[in-house]
């Protein structure tokens, strides 16, 4: 999650970027002395085809609720599947697209135990037969930009009652399908795998906490967090684990994969606060994705109000 502000990226950067594409050029001239097929090879490789446009599946009689919906102007379908942070494909955010494209999310099943009266391992076919809800969110990454997007799916909290959690039960530990031979980013990604993020347990039974099955009326797109992701619109976007295979009630507060990676960087709260700066950047601003101006970011992304009392008691300038 290293970003650079374009006003912070210096000459001698610019210059090795340059170098970069005149080796390029210098590379293609070399490849029309070699065979036909190197060529088309190598060609390949350094001129990536566009990603395919995105078709999934219609959802079925989405009902859409006039609560949990911002009036603010949607980010396009293209935008929200153009620019992603997936790190077991890429990390580079237009690059996971074209990554993911092969992605096998069928058959996809989510395991779900603990500390439950009821462990149950839940098809998604099942779960796609939940009541389907239109949720337009607010969707903050920590590393500040943001977009809108129409998410369908149903709350986490359906399928947490389903296995009933047992008293001991104060946190919920999530886990992302690891599959080294699906999932080729490199090791620079810098991140253990699989993929883990938790909550505590009054935030996973809220009632803006969902599991995504999809977003503009149809099913997730793999680089989106084909088949089924969680969102959490008031904490920053790392939060919201993609393509989820496990689900675990434990009583004590689960490891996060970007605490993990960098602990004075990245806590297990992560709410959204323009008050408290990432070590290496401000937060008080945004880059809401297709405009110009940055715009003010807003307390818990703009959710506080319905929070209520979630954080009573907490040093809201030491959750980072
Ligand atoms: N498994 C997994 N989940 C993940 C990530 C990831 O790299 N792997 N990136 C996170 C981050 S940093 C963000 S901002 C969002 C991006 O979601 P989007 O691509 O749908 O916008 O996914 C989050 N969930
Ligand atoms: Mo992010």
């Amino acid at each position: 999650m290293i970003i650079k502000k374009s006003n912070e990226i210096k000459s001698s950067e610019i210059t090795d970027e340059k170098t970069y594409l005149n080796r390029r050029n210098f590379i293609r001239a070399g490849l029309l002395a070699g065979t036909t097929l190197a060529t088309a090879g190598v060609y390949r490789v350094l001129n990536p085809p566009p990603p395919k446009p995105v078709i999934t599946a219609e959802i079925q009689n989405i009902i859409k609720p006039t609560d949990f919906r911002t009036e603010e102007k949607l980010n396009t379908f293209e935008e929200i599947t153009n620019y992603n942070n997936f790190y077991e494909f890429s990390t580079s955010k237009t690059a996971v697209a074209r990554k993911a494209e092969d992605f096998i999310t069928r058959p996809w099943t989510i395991e779900v135990g603990g500390l439950v009266q009821k462990p149950k391992t839940f098809d998604i076919e099942e779960l796609l037969r939940f009541e389907q809800e239109e949720r337009i969110y607010r969707f903050r990454c920590v590393e500040g930009w943001s977009m809108v997007i129409p998410w369908i799916g149903f709350p986490l909290k359906k399928i947490l009652d389903a296995v009933e959690p047992l008293g001991a039960a104060r946190y919920v530990a999530f886990e992302t399908l690891y599959d080294s031979e699906q999932m080729q980013s490199s090791f620079l990604a810098g991140i253990d795998l699989p993929y883990v993020e938790g909550l505590r347990l009054d935030e996973a039974v809220h009632p803006l906490t969902i599991l995504a099955t999809g977003l503009y009326g149809k099913q997730m797109p793999n680089q989106n967090g084909a088949p089924i992701r969680l969102i959490v619109p008031w904490k920053y976007g790392f939060k919201s684990i993609k393509s989820i295979v496990k689900i675990s009630l434990t009583d004590k507060e689960p490891p996060t994969t970007w605490n993990i990676a960098a602990p004075s960087e990245y806590g297990f709260y992560s709410n959204v606060n323009p008050n408290v700066r990432h070590p290496r950047w401000s937060q008080t601003t945004e880059n809401r994705i297709g405009e110009y101006t940055r715009r003010p970011t807003l307390m818990f992304n703009g959710y506080a109000e319905q929070l209520e009392n979630l954080y009573g008691g907490m040093d809201l300038k030491r959750d980072f």
